[in-house]
């Protein structure tokens, strides 16, 4: 059967798919008759299947042309596949340890053949509910991060190979128009898709449409958002976008990749990790009241930035002499010059990170798409405690992220701030 325009697949069309496309079925060895293919798409847009032969596997994705959990009224391109396997194959080429490895793409059917992620792996949001605990998570997540930001950035990057990537991505403006929309502008307004524990947050919800300094705030990262063409940044990077296990940390998803602010990566991960703390209060029980894996997010928080603030940096005194020409070392030329400068742009990161990390959290609890560490908290008033707790971090990090000066700081005042 010839797949020559867009179809989309089911279990029995893909073993059609599978048998005409050699760079799949040489994965299972041409076996077909114990395969079993499993739509296992839990995300919000696209559809997922996992493939399981005798003498292999693979992950099979496939992008429809709309959000598939709001469905056919929100019409969305299926190019998403496209960059998503970009974006895949340039940071897997930049961080393999971390990266699944694209099998095959084809871009008329908008579909990609990766890596399985076999079990025990499981989505990292998920072992957070579960009180699981991750002692690589923060070396992981730091190395994925520094060496995706930095290798992709002007830093490393002549202005001329730069662009290049900026003219590519650019065409993923559906993608970054979908984000513009629920992140920096849906929450502040009415909104048909916002959605929130009503009625025990309406005046938290109302709160947030009505604060004029916040929305001030929110422009300005929105502004960043749009115009900051800063590095090839995964674009999603929430906690649902990590595969896990005790020793392995796969970073999936990136169909909303795009030239964009370094912050609004290291944000939504650090953002996604404080959902996952305020969230923890809804989880405890008579056998765990998970005090002290609370402790244990807040340190990984501290660690994870921590540790990719030497990782950055370490790759930037390494690479300093190299193509990169953002700080010309004829300019930057002593001691004292370059480390003002790695200085000054690191606390602009750490800002970014900070005000985008919040934007990330507050869409969750007042936008559409919420996240499962609260969802699964039945008791609605004590989910809108933890929310609300949530909410009150969110908006004292996005007002005041420039007071900040240390991410010990930001844990102070997360606890400061808890119920
Ligand atoms: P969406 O783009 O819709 O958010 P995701 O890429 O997040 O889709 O995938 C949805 C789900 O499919 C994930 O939550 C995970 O359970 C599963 N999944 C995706 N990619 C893989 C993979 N490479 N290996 C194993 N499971 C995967
Ligand atoms: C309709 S919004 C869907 C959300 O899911 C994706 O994971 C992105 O975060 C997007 O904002
Ligand atoms: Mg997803």
């Amino acid at each position: 059967m010839a797949f020559t325009e867009f179809r989309p697949v089911d279990e029995k069309l893909l073993i059609e798919y599978i048998k005409a496309t050699p760079a799949l079925s040489a994965r299972i060895g041409e076996k077909y008759d114990d395969l079993v293919i499993k739509e296992v798409g839990d995300g919000n847009l696209n559809f997922v299947y996992i493939v399981v032969g005798s003498s292999g596997s693979f992950v099979i994705k496939q992008a429809l042309p709309y959000v598939r959990c709001i469905g056919e009224s929100w019409p969305m391109s299926k190019e998403r596949a496209y960059f998503e396997a970009l974006a895949l194959k340039e940071h897997g080429a930049l961080c393999p340890a971390h990266v699944p490895e694209v099998y095959h793409f084809d871009r008329t059917m908008s579909l990609t053949g990766m890596r399985y992620l076999e079990p025990p792996h499981i989505i990292l949001r998920k072992g957070l509910i579960a009180g699981i605990e991750y002692p690589l998570l923060a070396e992981h997540m730091s190395d994925y991060m520094a060496r995706t930001l930095f290798f992709t950035s002007l830093l490393y990057h002549t202005t001329t190979e730069h662009k290049r990537s900026v003219a590519e991505f650019c065409g993923n403006v559906e993608l970054c128009r979908l984000t513009e929309q629920v992140v920096f502008s849906d929450p502040y307004k009415i909104s048909q898709h916002n959605r929130w524990t009503s009625p025990y947050l309406d005046l938290d919800a109302e709160a947030v449409r009505e604060d004029n300094i916040l929305k001030l705030e929110v422009a300005e990262l929105k502004s960043k958002f749009c115009e900051r063409a800063q590095a090839l940044i995964h674009g999603d990077l929430h906690t649902s976008s990590i595969m896990v296990t005790q020793d392995s940390t796969q970073v999936i998803d990136p169909e909303f990749a795009f030239v964009g602010p370094m912050g609004f990566d290291v944000g939504a991960y650090l953002g996604n990790l404080i959902l996952a703390y305020s969230a923890q209060d809804g989880h405890a029980d008579q056998r765990n009241d998970r005090k002290s894996y609370k402790q244990w997010i807040l340190r990984t928080i501290e660690q994870s930035w921590n540790l990719f603030h030497k990782k950055f940096i370490a790759l930037w005194d390494e690479h300093k002499d190299g193509a990169g020409e953002a700080y010309l070392p004829a300019i930057y030329n002593n001691a004292e010059v370059w480390k003002l400068m790695q200085e000054k742009f690191m606390e602009d990161l750490f800002h970014d990170t900070l005000g985008f990390g919040a934007a990330k959290m507050i869409r969750r609890i007042v936008g559409v798409a919420h996240v499962e560490d609260f969802e699964s908290i039945k008791d609605a008033s004590k989910r809108a405690d933890c929310e609300r707790e949530a909410l009150e971090i969110a908006k004292t990090l996005l007002k005041q992220r420039r007071k900040f000066s240390s991410i010990n700081e930001v844990i102070l005042v997360i606890q400061q701030l808890q119920k």
